[in-house]
């Protein structure tokens, strides 16, 4: 890191340190990449595992596959992890690594902007707290700042006007004391199946505002026994075994949800009975039924929401809800329930990436307007066409409904790692995909899409964007995905020689040159 007039110098900087921005760092940090930053909003790392303390809030992907592959965790307490533990875990294995002395904590990026004759990017960050300012110069920047990280908040008239306490999943208020009091739950997807179990056992009443059922099949729920642990902690290669098994067995479903949606109605049978079983009183099992495919919507898992929504004091409210006033939530029908408390759970900004407001590239235009105008694109989910130098983790299309992310993550940061490696060697100061490799990359997966159950199943779901396109998940085996980004290939990009002069050649010029 140098200290240039007003600017700070560093070779990377990483917005964000959750899972991604925390890999990006330790990986560049093992490749030699060492002068970098991790700029983080929040006032530690773990990023959403930091952030969403909600009563509940657990993974809902097997821990022995939610983890580094190169930090495995002996000690994972269940079958799914809870929010504290996978927090501590990744500040356990960030220290470990010896990359906290550069994380900037509490400061969140106000700009990155593409300045084209110093090749690097300007980026101006702000402390939260204190209001200090500062510039970095940075040859490459990896946005990191997470694919469901701000909060969406519903447009319903009045919602202003409430007088009570009213907070988002994402943004749990513990001050608020919840014993005794009335409150509701807009929204009834991962989030609040996993937060009204465990405020309806301390709430005097709980409305929950349903607008979709969700498909829901039973949590193999259970504790490793101490048994399970030692093996894994000290018997070779237990532990990965394991993790193999537990990924095989959620590939094996990928053709499900790409080719053969039919194949879902082995899990709508299972949902089916989850609900039979949590249920007793058949119009709250018909409003609790989806009318969909399952896999069109994320399919969730648990074992307490059915049981939960069947508790005298929890009631599911399935008519839209027309207003909010003061004191409470008047459905479509004219019923008004009265609240003290206003749980928003209604999911995050996703296909409108809240960071690409943030990002100015080469032709002065944010990112923001250019997804504006074309959806959410970038070469293998991870580089954008415009914007050299900026790498996207969990980047468009690279996000999973049946598997952990943090394969994803990692499969991304080996290419961005091997990007700066080929960048270093080969004395380039930009590269950037060429257009027609991005729109090659992009129609392939969009063709991809028709077959899917997201597309198919009929469903709206947050996986779509405002043309219709689903420009969030990745269609097909995660395996595959891996394999297109298991090396840095510069043939599909533009890229610019270490010379004084701005000069774009392309890839397979400046390579043999
Ligand atoms: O958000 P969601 P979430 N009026 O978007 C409803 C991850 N996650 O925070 O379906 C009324 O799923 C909306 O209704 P509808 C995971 O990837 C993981 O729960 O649009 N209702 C829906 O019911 C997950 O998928 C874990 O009709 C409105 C709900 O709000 C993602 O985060 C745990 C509304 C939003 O559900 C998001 O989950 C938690 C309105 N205006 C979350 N607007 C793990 O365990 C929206 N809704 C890893």
């Amino acid at each position: 890191m140098t200290q240039t007039g007003t600017a700070i110098e560093v070779d990377h900087l990483i917005v964000g340190a959750g899972f991604g921005g925390l890999c990006a760092a330790i990986k560049l940090d093992e490749a030699g990449e060492r002068d970098f930053v991790v700029v983080e909003k929040d006032s530690d790392v773990g990023g959403t595992w930091h952030i969403n303390t909600y009563p509940g809030a657990e993974c809902d992907v097997p821990s022995q596959l939610y983890s580094f592959s190169f930090a495995l965790n002996p000690d994972w307490s269940k079958v799914y992890s809870p929010q504290q533990e996978i927090w501590e875990y990744t500040k356990r294995v960030a220290t470990e690594a010896g990359i906290l002395d550069r994380c900037v904590l509490d400061t969140a990026v106000d700009h990155a902007t593409w300045d084209d004759a110093q090749q690097r990017w300007i980026v101006t960050t702000t402390h939260v707290r204190t209001g200090e300012e500062r510039t970095y110069a940075a040859r490459t920047v990896v946005s990191a700042s997470g694919g469901l990280s701000e909060p969406s908040l519903p447009d319903i008239d009045g919602i202003d006007s409430f007088a009570g306490e009213v907070f988002h999943s994402a943004r749990w208020d513990h001050d608020v004391d919840l014993r005794g009091k009335r409150v509701a739950v807009i929204g009834t997807g991962a989030s609040a199946i996993q937060l009204v179990p465990e405020v309806a056992k301390i709430a005097g009443r709980v409305d929950v505002y349903q607008r979709t059922p969700n498909w829901i099949i039973p949590r193999n729920e259970r504790r490793f026994t101490s048994l399970e642990k030692t093996l894994f902690r000290y018997v070779p290669g237990a532990q990965r075994a394991v993790r193999a098994g537990v990924y095989a067995t959620l590939e094996a479903r990928v053709p499900a949800f790409v080719r053969f949606p039919v194949a879902m109605k082995a899990v709508e049978a299972q949902g089916k009975k989850n609900i039979a079983k949590g249920i007793s009183d058949p119009a709250l099992r018909a409003a609790v039924t989806p009318q969909y495919r399952a896999g069109c919507k994320r399919i969730l898992v648990s074992n307490k929401w059915y049981p939960a929504l069947d508790r005298d004091n929890v009631e599911l409210v399935t008519d839209g809800i027309a207003k909010v006033t003061a004191g409470g939530i008047v459905d479509s029908t004219g019923t008004e329930r009265e609240i003290d408390v206003l749980v928003i759970a209604t999911g995050f900004h996703v296909t409108d990436a809240p960071i690409a407001q943030h990002v100015t590239g080469r032709e002065g235009r944010t990112l923001a307007a250019v997804w504006d105008e074309t959806g959410m694109r970038a070469y293998k989910g991870t580089a954008i066409h415009g914007f050299p130098n900026l790498f996207q983790i969990v980047g468009p299309n690279t996000a999973l409904g049946h598997s952990s992310m943090i394969f994803i993550i990692e499969s991304q940061v080996r290419y961005v790692v091997d990007a700066a490696r080929t960048m270093r060697q080969q004395g380039l100061a930009a590269i950037e995909p060429t257009a027609e490799a991005q729109e090659r990359w992009t129609t392939a997966v969009l063709e991809r899409m028709r077959k899917t159950v997201w597309t198919t199943g009929g469903c709206a779901s947050w996986y779509l964007d405002k043309f219709g396109n689903n420009v969030t998940l990745w269609p097909g085996q995660t395996f595959t995905f891996r394999r297109h980004l298991s090396r840095f290939d510069p043939t599909s990009y533009d890229v610019t020689a270490l010379t004084d002069a701005v000069d774009t050649t392309t890839a397979t010029e400046a390579v043999s040159a």
